[in-house]
């Protein structure tokens, strides 16, 4: 018989300020660069955008009235710094404080655990017009100052914080693949952000140590686990590469303070390697995580690409849901990704691989050998209202079954897991696919087009997470 999950295992679910909440622009909240981006045309699926989202801000209760009805033990959600400082900086707006406030009273009240994302992607405008956001130094401290405001306001409520949501993903997409603000396609320059997000996340985590002595920080990565496409040993090479190109990059830096030699010789040769300041080293040995926040997926394959190989461009990825729309990436004389034969994907073309999740924390914990927490896991599905308004997700179920068995053989192995949190609770909107591609186990009645009301459905899934919750996963 396994191991049981810990007593006091954290069955989340989660979420993000913008694609919930809706309420873009009231009670003082300043605009992000989402508020702008998804304005211009052609930038999101449908051109949809989150000015109204599932409107979470003025629904807050009923959903954590339904989250306490499934016994929910812990609820991630984002704070959006423009509700806190309007323009990143200066005058805290108190009305947002008082949102926040709110929804963590509201949910301690029902024995739900608050777990807090500082930034999952929502830059203030203000600070991307003033000095190019993450790619001014600039930025270090104001990410500071602004995690200074939450910790002073929420410190005494809040254990469980992670500090940057998915840097691996904002940076990649905001700076290379162009498909996120800033919609930059520039490597050097990514990586020059990338140093700066990193800087902040441990200038951040140090604060905390000294504001909040007895929470726990640390930044959420997506873990798309690296697997070679045979045992050919250049194709060894590539998925060697691609694991210190594509993970170890950033999670050295998270968990060692310091970046992964063999990717920064790669960096440095091809003077992608960024502007490195004396003071550097030793801010990030000094903001160590005290868990690290995992985003799980899916796995990549990876085989050998020459120096004069091709990879698709990285932005031409499946945000439709047609099936066998995107295309390979990589790197020339590194690596690219390939078709894994054995996996099932989804709609998204993201591959279903439930013992991926298990070599994801294996890996963590035998690199790292820290507490990991769960911060996403889910399916993006398309989900069919039936005439008597049932959702059938069989489907969500059984990938979300089979994760949850993972978990708890990666448990068995010895990885320390401090909880697994769903992506998502409600149906939400998803950053480029419009509202269409769902992973909620509540469904909210709207599309692309329209609200319609917003009404909140329970799916097939809601009731068998509330009998995982409740039987502590043993069943
Ligand atoms: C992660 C993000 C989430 C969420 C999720 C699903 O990368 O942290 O915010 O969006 O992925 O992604 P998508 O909406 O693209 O299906």
């Amino acid at each position: 018989k396994r191991k049981p999950f810990p007593q006091d295992f954290l069955w989340g679910s989660a979420s993000a300020a913008y694609q919930v909440e809706g309420a873009w622009d009231l009670d003082g909240k300043g605009k992000s660069i989402w508020d702008e981006y998804v304005r211009i045309p052609g930038t999101t699926y449908k051109d949809t955008n989150g000015d109204v989202a599932v409107d979470h801000y003025h629904r807050y209760k009923e959903d954590v009235a339904l989250m306490a009805e499934m016994g929910l033990k812990a609820y991630r959600f984002s704070i959006a710094w423009t509700r806190i400082l309007p323009n990143g900086t200066g005058e805290v707006n108190q009305a947002g404080i008082q949102f926040y406030s709110d929804l963590i009273d509201e949910l301690i009240a029902h024995n739900i655990e608050p777990l807090v994302t500082i930034y999952h992607w929502d830059l203030p405008q203000a600070l991307q017009d003033k000095y190019a956001g993450w790619e001014s130094r600039q930025i270090i401290d104001d990410f500071d100052n602004y995690c200074r405001v939450l910790y002073k306001h929420f410190g005494d409520r809040v254990k469980y914080w992670v500090s940057l949501n998915e840097q691996n993903v904002f940076i990649g997409l905001g700076y290379l693949a162009a498909v996120h603000p800033p919609k930059v396609s520039d490597r050097k320059r990514m990586m020059q952000a990338n140093h700066h997000a990193n800087l902040a996340n441990a200038k951040a985590i140090a604060s905390f140590h000294e504001m909040v002595p007895n929470g726990l920080i640390g930044p959420s990565f997506a873990y798309g686990p690296a697997y070679p496409k045979s045992a050919l040993p250049a194709d060894i090479i590539a998925f060697e590469n691609a694991n210190e190109v594509e993970s170890y990059w950033w999670l050295d830096v998270y968990c060692k303070g310091k970046y992964p030699r063999i990717a920064w010789n790669f960096m440095e040769e091809n003077d992608l390697a960024p502007v490195v300041e004396p003071g550097d080293d030793a801010i990030l040995a000094a903001g160590l995580p005290d868990f690290i926040g995992v985003n799980y997926y899916q796995t990549a394959t990876y085989e050998w690409n020459p120096i004069d190989g091709i990879t698709g461009d990285a932005s031409s990825q499946n945000t439709t849901g047609k099936k066998g729309t995107s295309k390979s990436t990589g790197i020339p004389g590194m690596y690219r990704t390939v078709k894994n034969e054995f996996l099932e994907t989804t709609d998204w073309d993201w591959t279903i691989d439930p013992q991926g999740l298990r070599i994801a924390l294996r890996r963590l914990t035998s690199r790292y050998d820290l507490p990991i927490l769960i911060t996403e896991n889910g399916l993006g599905a398309f989900d069919d209202l039936t005439a008597d308004e049932q959702i059938h997700d069989t489907y969500r179920i059984d990938y979300l079954a089979k994760h949850v068995d993972a978990v708890h053989d990666a448990i068995a192995d010895g990885a320390r897991v401090l909880g697994y949190c769903t992506w998502s609770f409600t149906d939400l909107l998803s950053w480029l696919n419009g509202y269409q591609k769902r992973y909620g186990f509540v469904y909210v009645n709207r599309d692309e087009e329209s609200m319609k009301d917003l009404r909140r459905m329970k799916k097939d899934s809601f009731y068998w997470y509330k009998k995982v919750i409740a039987t502590n996963g043993e069943d």
